[in-house]
């Protein structure tokens, strides 16, 4: 089988989010049958959903070329998130860390363990900004270009930090340094 293009979603508010990122990006470096190609920036985001007070998100994306199937790769995102004290205690609760299959080539699936693209990829900006930072030209299947679901995505407070698409195996400054908000409110 020829390889896949497939998307993840990161996200971490738990539990030192920046170590848990860079974990993540090392976990899906090491990935069989995988070849981590590239990752976005990170992102500070204001949670979306869930109990109120929970602390800000840290947001990336990574594109992975693999061999895997899409149950396969999914079971291995769901061990490296097990491997990271991943606790599934209250629906959108804070969380360590976060490995959502964003997209699996241009397969649209749906059925209880696995639906393709991810259900809520298109109302969020914490995906979509790191999306379009190494996907720019990208469509999502049954959903339309990526950059007119970014103009239709309503206002979340997001911040791009500074940091490059450096090697997984740089550390990040802290603080983290971060740039204005990127959709202010209309
Ligand atoms: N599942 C089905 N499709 C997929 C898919 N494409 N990728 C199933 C991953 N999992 C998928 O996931 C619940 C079930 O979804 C799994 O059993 C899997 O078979 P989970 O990771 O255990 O729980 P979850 O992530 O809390 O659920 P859910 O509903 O997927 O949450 P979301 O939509 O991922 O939202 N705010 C900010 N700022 N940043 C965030 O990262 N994340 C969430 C979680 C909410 N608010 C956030 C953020
Ligand atoms: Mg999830």
């Amino acid at each position: 089988m020829p390889p896949v293009l497939a998307y993840i979603g990161i996200g971490s508010n738990r539990c030192d989010p920046a170590n848990q990122v860079r974990r993540a990006l090392q976990a899906l470096a090491t990935l069989p049958a995988s070849r981590l190609t590239t990752h976005s920036p990170w992102y500070r985001t204001a949670p979306v959903g869930g109990p109120p007070g929970q602390p800000d998100y840290l947001n990336a994306v990574a594109a992975v070329e693999t061999t895997l199937s899409p149950d396969a790769l999914l079971a291995a995102l769901q061990a490296m998130e097990n491997a990271q004290g991943r606790v599934r205690a209250e629906r959108w609760g804070p969380r360590t860390l976060d490995l959502d299959l964003l997209l699996y080539g241009s397969i649209i699936r749906d059925d209880p363990y696995l639906t393709l693209p991810h259900p809520r990829l298109h109302q969020r900006a914490f995906v979509l900004y790191p999306l379009h930072d190494i996907a720019p030209d990208l469509t999502i299947p049954g959903q339309g270009k990526l950059t007119a679901l970014l103009g239709n995505c309503s206002f979340q407070s997001i911040m791009r930090l500074d940091i490059a698409n450096e090697p997984v195996t740089i550390t990040p400054p802290n603080p983290l340094p971060m740039e204005p908000y990127l959709n202010p409110p209309s």
